[in-house]
């Protein structure tokens, strides 16, 4: 059986695969990156949920009869006021890299606040059954924000961030602690949790 992530995010479609392997093998991981025809709807909700949604029912769209997902995500830093939250994936501007986003929030930290580095990860799937049921799902990582970028594993702000008890970021840690701790694991334990009731 498939199911469908609306996504573009590489670093997302690796993860998604590993933690369906290890929870619902049965179920054959696709993405919007197999359908060459598809194109991304803007993102312009005010919440994750709001745009977890809007990728959720464009792939919808395109897969009527299957099991679909998408998710939002993103980083909240509590000195930056929850920033960069639904905007962390262009928070250095519309076609900004991994490293540029990084470099901006480690400087806007900087000039906000030496001392509170708290931060975490929050992760919204929505997911559409293949008759058509909404089902929405959170999961979310606690920790804060390294001085410095380190690691080499993973994607987007993965150098600076270490979760809480550790002392390595998620880009040492690697996609063995992800698929156990991170957001986005946690989410899909509870999507994975939700289907295994439907089918
Ligand atoms: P899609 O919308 O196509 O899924 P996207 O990267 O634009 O891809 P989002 O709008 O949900 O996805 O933005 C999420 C951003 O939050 C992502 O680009 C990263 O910058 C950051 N992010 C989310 N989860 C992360 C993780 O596990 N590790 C590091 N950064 C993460």
């Amino acid at each position: 059986m498939e199911i469908w992530v609306g996504t573009g995010n590489k670093g997302k479609v690796s993860e998604f695969k590993l933690l369906f392997e290890k929870l619902k093998p049965e179920f054959v991981l696709k993405s919007t990156m197999d359908l060459p025809t598809y194109s991304a709807p803007p993102e312009n909700g005010q919440s994750f949920v709001d745009n977890a949604r809007i990728k959720a029912k464009s792939m919808k769209a395109m897969k009527p009869q299957t099991w679909v997902f998408a998710e939002d995500s993103g980083l909240e830093v509590e000195a930056l006021g929850n920033l960069p939250g639904i905007h962390s994936a262009r928070y250095a501007g519309p076609k900004a890299s991994d490293s540029e986003n990084t470099a901006k929030l480690l400087k806007m930290l900087q000039i906000r606040s030496a001392g509170n580095r708290k931060a975490q990860f929050t992760t919204v799937i929505v997911a559409y059954s293949s008759t058509g049921e909404e089902i929405i799902v959170k999961g979310e990582m606690k920790g804060s924000i390294a001085p410095l970028p380190k690691g080499q594993h993973g994607f987007g702000y993965d150098p600076v961030f270490i979760p809480e008890g550790q002392t390595q970021t998620l880009a040492e840690l690697g996609p063995g602690f992800k698929a156990q701790h991170s957001h986005r694991a946690m989410a899909t334990h509870a999507l994975v949790s939700e289907i295994k009731e439907r089918i």
